[in-house]
Order: structure tokens, then sequence, then C-alpha cells
């Protein structure tokens, strides 16, 4: 039962007539702990929302007065890969058709700390992103893009003190200095334990790596963003809105807080920093959840001794949901970017991202990024929209959803501060396992048809028409990389390289200088991505992270459903007739760190009755296969969604082979192209599993592969 008033009653009396037997209780719903009634009124509104003015503390209503009607948002599309020859010329192309800001996307192998080189990379140079080694590639990048005009985002947070150098050495060498250059460095770490898996160092070095760069540009770039505070990827990962807001506001407390206790005044770096949210299918839940954000950032800032308003004000970076998408149908991708845009620009975000419809199969191609981008155009200049600020304030229902989800996540930060606060709730894990369970539950409501998915669940397509899909050779960049990697080598000044370096080391062991600063002299001195970011892995190791599975959502969720009953019957019988479990190893190998999918596919098949080993993030395909031959499993699982499959699955197989082990089956599941199926069954994958896949048919396939192999 929801919170009620007067006029709700009366309104439940006229429903009931309507209803014929149903209760008007019945039409109430839920969003991960806000409870929704089906109508609101304005006894609903709370006072606050009255007198709330935009361009105010607390900007539950914008943080500028004027807002869109004086200047819209910046359409700031996310992309790059391969080289960055070929990603400078995307990117002046989307600049000369109205793109307004850049956002780049690095590779994994940049992302995790290493040059293109080195051994554990092989199948992510330029996949997922631009492939960056050194100053010379950041200079390519940006050809003929001022940087003193230009804002860039950088999204990096392992490899961050080498990027930022060298994004900073290589607008130098274009004749701008670092003061004048604009743009933000995502720079947050605490999600990456949590939910993206891009870190290098344990927690405690990283936060200090933050803190410095919070210092560096608070004195030397006055005009960067020193950190992009994300929510994006745990609503990726599944996290319900409630979370997403609660443990991206308690990221952004423990920031704060890391730089005060550098010494920093929060005035002096707060209005800085910034935030970045996913938008998903569920619209006012999502333009409540980025006026709630806004609202509780200025309350929380206050008590944390902020007294400019400039330090008060969340300013938000938004994407639309990549695991909205469908792999199915995905034209209709295209409605889905454009509802999820229009609740991004409703709720008043200052730059934004628009998925491309294919995003969900491949690396976007320059026709659906076309498409992407004029969604935003066309909401700033045929809807109209733009003509009037926070036009949904006053609005019943969202006053009354943005309050509510600001008690609610106001009340779970409330929890994360009296356990010790963000860093050692991550440390212990909780954050995470909190975020995979609401995802499986929510995977399990798709599963069973309780939450329409059209064109998946629903309506769905007889045949899939083909789609043209963007595909990076892989191999020819990656010898580019090493050619011009070995030229660098071999033309620096070693000497002034060694030096720069060897004073790197010294301060993160010494803690006397700045990592930033210090890095950047090692940039100009041509010192390597990867020996950059060696230089401090010496002194602070590599983070291992441990890997946990939730138990027991399938079984709870699914209690009373005869197909759940039938696959976990069929799992017991094969028990007792073999007297083990059907065993799978589920792999993540690569530097792909999204594990959402992986980590559903083991709960639920843990709870069905699978002896489920997960592998660690990370592995090469000969881990893999050594860990599958020693564990003597049935299958493999390999989940792949940053475009590693054409080389690490086959390579896997093939090393199986060598191993006598070619008995065990291999799935591949994730973001997998229909383009490449054939090629993957032709190197020997059982089975592919795409976005959308039910998880009990994945398991009966996976059953019925097991029992056939038996029986041969
Ligand atoms: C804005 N301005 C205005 C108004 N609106 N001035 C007068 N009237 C107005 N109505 C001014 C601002 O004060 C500002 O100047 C300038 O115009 C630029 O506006 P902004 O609103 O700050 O926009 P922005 O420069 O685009 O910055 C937006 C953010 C920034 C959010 C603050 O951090 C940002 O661009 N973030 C992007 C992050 C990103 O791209 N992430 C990619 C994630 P002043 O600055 O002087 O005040 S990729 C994700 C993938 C999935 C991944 O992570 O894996």
């Amino acid at each position: 039962m929801t919170l009620s008033n007067e006029t709700y009653k009366k309104w439940q009396a006229l429903a009931e007539k309507e209803l014929r037997g149903r209760e008007p209780d019945d039409l109430e719903t839920d969003y991960g702990g806000v409870s929704i009634r089906p109508a609101y009124f304005a006894e609903d509104v709370p006072d606050r929302a009255a007198e709330a003015m935009p361009g105010e503390a607390p900007f539950t209503r914008g943080v500028r007065a004027t807002m869109y009607a004086n200047r819209p948002w910046t359409i700031r599309q996310y992309a790059g890969f391969s080289t960055a020859k070929e990603s400078n010329r995307f990117y002046r192309q989307a600049l000369e058709k109205g793109q307004k800001g850049l956002s780049v996307a690095f590779d994994l192998a940049t992302h995790r700390g290493y040059d293109s080189d080195h051994e554990r990379v092989v199948g992510d140079v330029g996949k997922a992103g631009v492939a960056i080694d050194s100053v010379e590639d950041m200079k390519v990048l940006f050809d003929g893009i001022p940087l003193d005009e230009m804002s860039v985002s950088m999204t990096m947070n392992g490899a961050v003190i080498p990027v930022l150098a060298m994004f900073v050495v290589a607008a130098e060498e274009q004749g701008v200095s670092q003061d004048k250059l604009a743009g933000t460095i995502q720079n947050d770490i605490l999600k990456e334990f949590m939910v993206r898996n891009t870190f290098i160092y344990p927690p405690e070095p990283s936060m200090r790596i933050i803190a410095d760069i919070i210092a560096h540009t608070a004195e030397f770039m006055p005009k960067f963003n020193s950190i992009s505070i994300s929510g994006y990827h745990m609503h990726e990962a599944g996290a319900t809105a409630v979370q997403e807001l609660a443990y991206t506001l308690a990221d952004g407390m423990e920031y704060v807080r890391a730089a005060q206790a550098r010494g920093l005044d929060i005035d002096a770096f707060a209005g800085r920093l910034s935030f970045f949210f996913g938008i998903g299918m569920n619209f006012f839940s999502e333009v409540a959840k980025l006026r709630a954000a806004r609202t509780l950032w200025a309350d929380i800032m206050k008590d944390l001794g902020a007294k400019n308003p400039r330090s008060m004000m969340l300013r938000t970076h938004c994407q639309t949901s990549g695991v909205s998408l469908t792999e199915q149908d995905p034209y209709n991708n295209i409605v889905r970017t454009a509802y999820e845009a229009m609740a991004a620009i409703l709720g008043g975000t200052q730059s934004l991202h628009t998925n491309s419809f294919d995003e969900a199969i491949a690396l976007p191609t320059e026709f659906s990024s076309r498409i992407a981008r004029n969604t935003q155009l066309i909401l700033d200049h045929e809807t109209r929209v733009t003509d009037v600020v926070d036009p949904l304030g006053g609005s019943y229902y969202v006053e009354r959803l943005t309050a509510d989800m600001v008690a609610k996540a106001g009340e779970m930060i409330a929890e994360i501060e009296e356990k010790g606060g963000m860093t050692k709730a991550v440390d212990e894990g909780l954050p995470k396992l909190e975020i995979e369970r609401a995802a499986a539950i929510r995977q399990t409501r798709v599963d069973k048809g309780d939450d329409v998915i059209v064109g998946v669940n629903r309506y769905r397509l007889d045949k899939e028409d083909e789609l043209d899909i963007l595909d990076i050779d892989n191999k020819k960049v990656r010898a580019g990389q090493v050619e011009a990697l070995r030229q660098i080598r071999a033309s620096r000044n070693q000497e002034v390289c060694d030096k720069a370096l060897a004073k790197l080391r010294e301060i993160a062991e010494t803690r006397n200088g700045n990592l930033l600063a210090a890095a950047i002299d090692a940039a100009r001195a041509r010192a390597t991505l990867g020996e950059i970011s060696d230089a401090m892995e010496e002194v602070f190791g590599r983070h291992r992270p441990t890997t946990k599975v939730i138990s027991g959502v399938y079984s709870e969720q699914y209690a009373d459903d005869p197909e759940y009953r039938a696959i976990t019957q069929r799992v017991a019988e094969f028990k007792s007739t073999q007297s083990r479990q059907p065993s799978i190893y589920i792999g993540k190998m690569g530097q792909d760190g999204h594990d959402r999918g992986a980590k559903v596919i083991a709960t639920a098949f843990a709870d069905m009755g699978f002896d489920v080993h997960i592998g660690e993030l990370f592995e090469t395909p000969e881990e893999v296969a050594e860990k599958a031959v020693d564990l003597k499993v049935d299958a493999i699982g390999a989940s792949s969604l940053a475009a590693g499959h054409k080389t690490l699955i086959p390579e896997l197989i093939d090393l199986l082979r060598q191993k006598n082990a070619a008995h065990i089956s291999v799935f591949a599941g994730g973001v997998i192209p229909e383009q490449d199926y054939q090629a993957l069954r032709d190197a020997g994958v059982s089975d592919i599993f795409g976005p959308g896949t039910n998880v009990l048919d994945a398991a009966n396939a996976v059953m019925s592969r097991i029992e056939g192999k038996l029986r041969n």
C-alpha cells in the first residue's frame, strides 16, 4: 500500500467501478523500492517542489536558470575504434554534421594499461575503442581539431594517469596550454570495482590517483572536469534507479572526502566534479531520477562544507541505455533510444549520448551513428521541448516521484555512510551483489514474460533482417600499433625517458609529488602508456578481483514454474545417473570486463543444479583451457561483449583440442553479430546465445549437448 490521501481515496472509489472486481491496489506497481500508484493529485506534490527555482540550489529544476532556452545540451557521441587516424576521421565528420563535443572511447588494452604489443591483449587492440599507445597516437587522434575550442570527454579510469598526461602533451604540442583545456575525464574508480571492471591498481592507490588528478586540475586546468562520477554502468549492470542514485552519489562523497583529505578546500574543486547517468525505458522514473540526483547532491555538498552554489550543482552527462537495446528486430532500438533521449532532456541533462541501434550487435556503422546523432538534432530543433525550462516541473506525478526517490536513495546513502562509506562497501563487495541480485530478478521477469520486450519475448519476427555491421581487422590494427611502438622506442632519448619514469616511480613510492604532473613529463619524453602504467604498477601492484556469485534468485522467482521445474529435474536426473552434476566453466577472456551476462548465467545455472565454476576476469584462452581441463567440466560458456570473440573463442577451442579435451563443449554468449555465427560454428562452437536469450532455453541447450556427448 502506498502513501494515500483524501483525493486518492475519492479516485479509488471511482476506479473500483471501472475495475469490475479487481482492486485499485492491483494497479499499483513498484520501481525498485519506490511504490507507484496509478494516479496522482495536487496533494501529492511536496511543498518544497512548489518553491523550486531553476538555477538555484538545490537545483531540482535544473542547474541553469535558462536551461536549453538559452543553450541546448551538448550532443556528445561516445566513439572511437581501430586506429587514431580512423577515429580522427570519424570525429571530424561527426562534428561537421552537428555533433558539438567529443567523447573518446579507448580500446580495452589502453583501459587496462597495456601497450598494444602486450601478449594479454591480442584480441582487444582497436576493437571496442581506439588504440592509444603514446603521445604520437594522441596527436593523430586530435589532428585538425583545435583543443582550445573543443571540449573533449575521455572515458578512462584504469590508465587515467597516462591518458590524461598524453592528452595534455598532445594539446601542448598543438600550441594549447593546459589551462585552456575544456573537457572531462571519467576517473571514477569505485564503480569500476563495482561493475565496470577496467581497474588496474588496488582500491587504495586508485583513490590516491583520483585525488592527485583533482588536485592537479584544480590548480592548472580550471576548465577541465576532473571526474565523471558514473551511475551509467550500474544501470547497465542491472541496478534499480534508486540503487544507481544512491551508489553514485555515495561514490561522489568519497571522492570529495579523498580530495579534502589532501588538504584541498571543497569550493576549490567541487565546481568541476561532474556526473554521468544511464537513461532507460522507464520514462518518468528516469526524468525523476535526474531531478532527485540534483536535489540530493546539493544537500550532500552543503553538509560536506560547500559554500559556493556552483559546488552544489550536479552537472551531468547521460547516455541512453545499452542494455535496453535488443539484438532482435534492431530497428526498434531507434524508437527506444529516442524515448530515452527525451527522458534525459526532460530530466535536464547537460550533455547526451544517444546509442546507435546496432549497438547490441556490433560497433556502430556510419549509418547507425548518423541516426543516433540526428535523434538528438531532431529533439533539439524540431520538437520544441527546448523552449521552456523543466517542462515537467509541477506535474503531480513527477514531483511526487522525485521526492520519493530523494527519500529512498537518501535512506540508502545514510545506511552506506553508517557502515563506513562507499569505499568500504565496495571493498566488501556488497553493492555489487545487490546490483547483481536486481539484474537477476529483472532477467527472470523478462524470461517469464512479466516484463514485455517488443520483438524479443513478444511480437517476435519469424525471420530477422540482415544488418550491415562494422568489423575491425584487429590483426591489422595491432600490427600497425606494434610497428609504431617499435619506432617510438627507437627514436626517443632513452635516458630522458628512463629518468622521467624513475621519477614517477619514486613519487608513487614516496608520495612526494603529484603522479599526473610526473606522468606529463614522462609522456613528453615519449614514454608509452604501458611503461607509465607499469612504473606505477611496480609500486602499487595490480588488483586481482575475487568473483562472488549470488544464489537463490532463480529458484525463488521461478518457484512454481513448470519449465523451470523441468530443467531442474533434468539436471537432477543427470546427477542420479552420472553420480555427479553437469558442470560448466563460465569464462571471460581478454580485457572485456562486462560481466553482467556471465553472472546472470552463473547464478541461474547454479540454482538449476549445475556445478558452476566462474573464472576470473581477463583470462587468456590458455588459462581458461587449462582450468576447464583441470576441473574436468562438461562445457565452457565464453561470454564476449567487446568484439574479441572471433579471435579468442577459436583459439580456446584449438587449445582444448591440443589438450585432448575436445569433448568439452564450448558455448558463446554476449554481443556477437549473426554474421559471425557461422564462423564460430565452423570453429567448433556448440551454440551461441545472443542478447535476449531465455536463460532456461540456454540451460536446456547446454544439457542436450552434454547428454548427447555422453551418449556418443
Ligand atoms: C550551459 N552553459 C550555459 C547554459 N548552459 N550558460 C548560460 N546559459 C545556459 N543555459 C555554459 C556552462 O556554464 C559551461 O561553461 C558551458 O556552457 C558548457 O556547458 P555544460 O553544461 O557544462 O556542458 P559540457 O561542456 O558539455 O559539460 C557537460 C558535463 C561534462 C556533464 C559537465 O562533464 C561532460 O561533458 N561530460 C561528458 C562525459 C562523457 O562524455 N562521458 C562518456 C561516457 P562553464 O564550464 O564555464 O560553466 S561514455 C560511456 C561508456 C559507456 C563507458 O563509460 O564505458
